[in-house]
């Protein structure tokens, strides 16, 4: 049993009763554009099939009761009046910290009982966190019956993730979740928030792609993205432009003296650029437009490994096996130090067996392989 119906039955079997609504919000991969959002910069995400199904119900008296098929044990009940950053942690904070976001924003929050279910591998860098903002986000709005702008939604979301779980991201997730639309990628401009629908369907020119869960964790809270965005904000600062953003020319760089200030400045400015060529690539529907975007792919996992030095082990790993097995280009997404490999592939098998061979060599656990089909974004789901 997966999805609604899984839900269903935990939310009768934890609490009773039908819940009022069923709401389904996708995780995300990204195809281009890596630390770019919180410079203000430019990123190119897709909804991914897989994700987080909350199923709620109104419940009298201002509390969240919230349980979860993937945390055994009892419920988390949050009183929704005095919550405050600080008062919750673990997974329940984050739909503690969405009502407390949502309140914030001066959107009444109903006392909810939620069960929420997921598909998505936890600390395989696809967003499964944003992913639960959002599915609540969608579950208290409209229970209430309210309608919030999906754009407001995400930032109320990212609030919630950065002021109330405390973890300093972007705003790239939430936005992949809550405004992707199937068989394209969402460009997405961090500053003013414009976005675009771009078409992305690999499978119409015979490229496939493949997601690589290369089982290394990772985990946000860790400190390391902090400090990649504190040293953006200095490089930015000691450039004197407001973000990295406005940065367009290489040479621009050679003002800064620290090197490692030097190379974060690079991979922001470089993987900017590459999102805009692979959007335009993907615009123009050139007839080589995936072997550019595989190379394009390629040289962006070498700014994340080498400028940005956010990549891992098993990352380096399975891209160099993808490439050496035939694929277009690959490259390690998300936060870094753990988590997935995007690969664009003209045929999956060989690069999944280039993979299981290179992580086995090396007595690693073995990779996970899953679909990343460009999806909807989130929506309130029934039984089919
Ligand atoms: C994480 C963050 F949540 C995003 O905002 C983004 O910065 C990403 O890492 C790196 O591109 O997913």
């Amino acid at each position: 049993m997966t999805g609604a119906a899984a839900v269903l039955e935990l939310f009768r079997a934890r609490f009773g009763g039908a819940p009022g609504g069923m709401w389904f919000a996708p995780g995300r991969a990204n195809l281009m554009g890596e630390h770019t959002d919180y410079n203000g910069g430019f990123v190119l995400p897709f909804a991914l099939g897989q994700g987080i199904v909350a199923a709620a119900a109104r419940l009298g008296g201002r509390r969240l009761v919230l349980c979860s098929a993937q945390e055994p044990g009892s419920a988390v009940e949050v009183a929704l009046d005095g919550l405050a950053p600080g008062q919750v942690t673990g997974w329940a904070a984050y739909p503690a910290g969405v009502a407390w976001a949502l309140g914030a924003a001066g959107c009444e929050v109903p006392g909810a009982r939620i069960a929420i279910d997921s598909d998505l591998p936890a600390g395989a860098g696809l967003s499964s966190s944003a992913a639960l903002e959002c599915a609540t986000a969608l579950a208290l709005t409209e229970l209430s019956g309210l309608a919030v702008d999906r754009r407001e939604l995400a930032a109320i979301a990212r609030r919630a993730e950065n002021d109330f779980v405390g973890v300093p991201s972007g705003i790239m997730d939430q936005s992949a979740s809550l405004l992707s639309r199937r068989g394209h990628a969402l460009l997405l401009d961090c500053r003013s928030l414009e976005t675009s629908q771009v078409p992305f369907d690999p499978a119409g020119s015979g490229a496939g792609l493949l997601l690589i869960n290369t089982r290394a964790s990772h985990e946000l809270t860790a400190g390391e993205y902090g400090r990649r965005r504190a040293e953006c904000e200095q490089a930015a600062r000691l450039l004197g432009v407001p973000s990295l953003r406005y940065l367009t020319d290489l040479g621009d760089l050679d003002r800064l003296t620290d090197p490692v200030l030097r190379r974060r400045a690079r991979h922001v400015l470089t993987d900017n650029q590459r999102v805009q060529e692979v959007a335009g690539l993907l615009t123009s529907g050139s007839g080589d437009a995936y072997p550019r975007i595989g190379r394009l792919l390629t040289q962006a996992h070498q700014s994340l490994r080498d400028d940005f030095e956010i990549s891992w082990p098993e990352a380096d790993a399975a891209v160099d096996a993808a490439l050496a097995s035939g694929a277009l280009g690959a490259r390690m997404i998300g936060g870094g130090f753990g988590g997935s490999v995007l690969a664009l592939v003209p045929g999956e098998a060989p690069v999944r067996a280039a993979v299981a061979g290179a992580f086995a060599e090396r007595s690693w656990t073995a990779a996970e392989f899953l679909d990343a089909a460009p999806s909807d974004s989130a929506k309130r789901v029934g039984l089919e």
